[in-house]
C-alpha cells in the first residue's frame, strides 16, 4: 500500500514515482532513519510541484536530489590529557552545489552519524535557496563530545578534525561554520590549523569566525534573531504581536539564547529553557544575564540557573518542558525533540504559534497535529534560515575584505526573513495549501535547487 493519499490521475503518477524513489533510498541504506524522515517529509511537501510540472519527473530530480555529491568519513585521532590516544570519526557530507559552494555547519556530539548528517546536510540545500543567497548544501561533524573535555582536548581533536577536513573546503569549494557543539572557540582552532595546512589567511573558509580574525558582527545572534522575526512575520499576518505573549524555548546554546533575547527585547516573556538534562521554569520570566552566565561563560548546567533564582522551578526531565503552558513554543535543541504526545500537550494547553528553530525538531506525527489543529506552524527550513543567512552575509565580507555594523547586518537579515516568509506565502498560495507553511519553505527551495540542476545538465 501507498505511503501517500491519493487523489486525481496525475497525482497517482506522481505518487507511484515518489513511492519507487523512496523505497529505493530505504533499501540502499536502511538504518539511516533521520534521512528518511527528512526525504519523506520533503516528498510529501513538494508533491503539489510535481503534479504541476512533470517536467522535473522526466529529469529524475528527485533521485538526484536524494544522492549526495560526496560523502566523506574519516578517522579523527587525537590524544587525551592522560596522554591516552582517541578515535573518533569525522564526517562532511557535500550534498547540493547547484547553486553555489557547499555551506552548512559542523556539528560535535556522540549521536553524531551518516544518517543525521546526511539530512541536515539534505534540508540544508533547500534552506540556503531559500535564503537567496548563492550558497549550496553541505553538513559535517564528528561523534566526538565535547562535554567534559579541556580546552587543550578540544584545540587538539579540532587540529586534527581539520588536517583530513582541509583536503576538502575552500572559499570557493565548501564552508562549513558552527551547529550543535561548535562555536566560536572550536571555529578558532579550526581556522588556525587551515591557516597553518595551507599557508595562506583564507578567511572565507568558514563562518562563525571571532569578530578580531574576519567573523561577521551579529552572525552569533543571527539564527536566533531570525527565528524570532520570522514568528513577528506570522503573528502580524494574523493581526497579532509578540509583546505580552508567554513563550517556551528549548535548549540554552547558540540558537535559544538569542531567540530568547530577541523574544523578551519586543516584549514577550520567556518562562522556560531548558538542556539536554532538565528545565528551568520561572514564571516572572527567564533572567537571559543568568543563563548566558552559566552556558556561554561558565559551560555549567541549567540546572544551576535555581541556585541564584530560588523562585524557579527545576525539572530533570528535558521534554517534559512542552506540557508548559505557552503562547509560542520554539524548539531550538535538537530532532525530534517534540513527538506527539508533546504535541498534543501544546495544542491542548492552547499554543498558538510553533517555529523550529532546531533542525526537524518535530517529528512528522507532531507536525501532523500542528497542520491538523491550524496552529501557525513553521519549519526549520525557513525558520532558522537566518544563521546561514548571515554566514553568507559573513563571505560577502570576506571577499570584498570589509566589515559592515551590526545594525547594516542586522537589517539585512530581517530583510532576509521577511523575504523567506513572502516566498513560503507565494509558493504555499500558488500550490493550493495556502497557509502550509512547511509545503511553501520546501517548494519555494526545491524549485531554486531542482531548476538550476536542470540547466546544468546531468551532472
Ligand atoms: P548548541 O550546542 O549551542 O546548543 C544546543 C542546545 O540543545 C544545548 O542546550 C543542548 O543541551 C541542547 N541539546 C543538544 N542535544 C540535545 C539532545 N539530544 N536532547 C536535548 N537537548 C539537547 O547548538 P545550537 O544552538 O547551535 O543548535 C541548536 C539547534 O539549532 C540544532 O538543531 C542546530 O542544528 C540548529 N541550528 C543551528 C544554527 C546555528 O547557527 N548555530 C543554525 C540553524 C540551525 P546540552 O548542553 O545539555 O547538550
Ligand atoms: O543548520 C544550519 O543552518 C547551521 N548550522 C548554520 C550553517 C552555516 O553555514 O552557517
Amino acid at each position: 500500500m501507498s505511503i501517500f493519499k491519493t487523489v486525481s490521475k496525475e497525482e497517482e503518477d506522481v505518487q507511484r514515482h515518489l513511492d519507487e524513489v523512496f523505497s529505493k533510498i530505504q533499501t540502499r541504506d536502511p538504518h539511516e532513519k533521520e534521512f528518511h524522515q527528512a526525504v519523506l517529509t520533503f516528498f510529501k511537501s513538494i508533491k503539489p510541484t510535481l503534479v504541476k510540472n512533470p517536467t522535473y519527473l522526466e529529469h529524475q530530480i528527485l533521485e538526484r536530489l536524494t544522492e549526495p555529491e560526496r560523502a566523506i568519513t574519516f578517522r579523527v585521532p587525537w590524544v587525551d590529557d592522560n596522554g591516552k590516544v582517541q578515535i573518533n570519526r569525522g564526517f562532511r557530507v557535500q550534498f547540493n552545489s547547484a547553486i553555489g559552494p557547499y555551506k552548512g555547519g559542523l556539528r560535535f556530539h556522540p549521536t553524531v552519524n551518516m544518517s543525521i548528517v546526511k539530512f541536515l546536510a539534505f534540508q540544508q540545500t533547500f534552506k540556503n535557496a531559500l535564503t537567496g543567497q548563492p550558497i549550496g548544501g553541505g553538513k559535517g561533524g564528528s561523534d566526538f563530545d565535547p562535554k567534559g573535555k579541556s580546552d587543550g582536548e578540544i584545540m587538539r581533536f579540532c587540529q586534527s578534525f581539520m588536517t583530513e577536513l582541509v583536503n576538502y573546503i575552500g572559499p570557493h569549494t565548501d564552508v562549513p561554520a558552527g551547529d550543535i557543539g561548535v562555536g566560536a572557540r572550536e571555529i578558532g582552532y579550526l581556522f588556525g590549523q587551515y591557516k597553518r595546512l595551507r599557508g595562506s589567511f583564507e578567511a572565507g573558509v568558514l563562518t562563525g569566525k571571532g569578530i578580531g580574525y574576519g567573523g561577521s558582527l551579529g552572525r552569533k545572534e543571527a539564527t536566533g534573531y531570525g527565528t524570532v522575526y520570522f514568528v513577528q512575520e506570522m503573528l502580524k499576518n494574523e493581526g497579532h504581536q509578540l509583546a505580552g505573549s508567554k513563550v517556551v524555548v528549548s535548549g540554552s546554546g547558540n540558537v535559544s539564547i538569542y531567540a530568547m533575547e530577541k523574544a523578551i527585547e519586543l516584549g514577550a516573556t520567556v518562562v522556560a529553557c531548558s538542556d539536554s538534562d532538565g528545565y528551568v521554569y520561572d514564571e516572572a520570566g527567564i533572567n537571559l544575564d543568568t543563563v548566558k552566565q552559566l552556558k556561554e561563560v561558565e559551560c555549567r548546567r541549567i540546572s544551576d540557573y535555581v541556585d541564584s533564582h530560588p523562585s524557579a522551578t527545576y525539572v530533570e526531565d528535558c521534554t517534559g518542558l512542552w506540557s508548559i503552558p505557552c503562547d509560542i513554543a520554539l524548539p531550538c535543541a535538537t530532532q525530534n525533540e517534540i513527538d506527539e504526545a508533546a504535541a498534543k500537550q501544546l495544542v491542548k494547553n492552547g499554543v498558538k504559534v510553533v517555529a523550529e528553530g532546531a533542525n526537524m525538531p518535530s517529528t512528522p506525527d507532531a507536525a501532523e497535529i500542528f497542520q491538523e489543529q491550524d496552529i501557525l506552524f513553521a519549519p526549520a527550513m525557513a525558520v532558522n534560515a537566518g544563521g546561514v543567512a548571515v554566514s553568507s552575509l559573513e563571505m560577502a565580507q570576506n571577499s570584498t575584505f570589509s566589515s559592515w555594523s551590526f545594525q547594516e547586518v542586522d537589517e539585512k537579515l530581517h530583510e532576509i526573513m521577511k523575504n523567506i516568509y513572502q516566498s513560503c506565502i507565494e509558493a504555499a498560495e500558488a500550490h493550493g495549501e495556502p497557509g502550509n507553511f512547511s509545503v511553501g519553505a520546501t517548494i519555494a527551495g526545491f524549485t531554486k535547487v531542482a531548476d538550476a540542476m536542470i540547466a546544468q545538465g546531468a551532472v
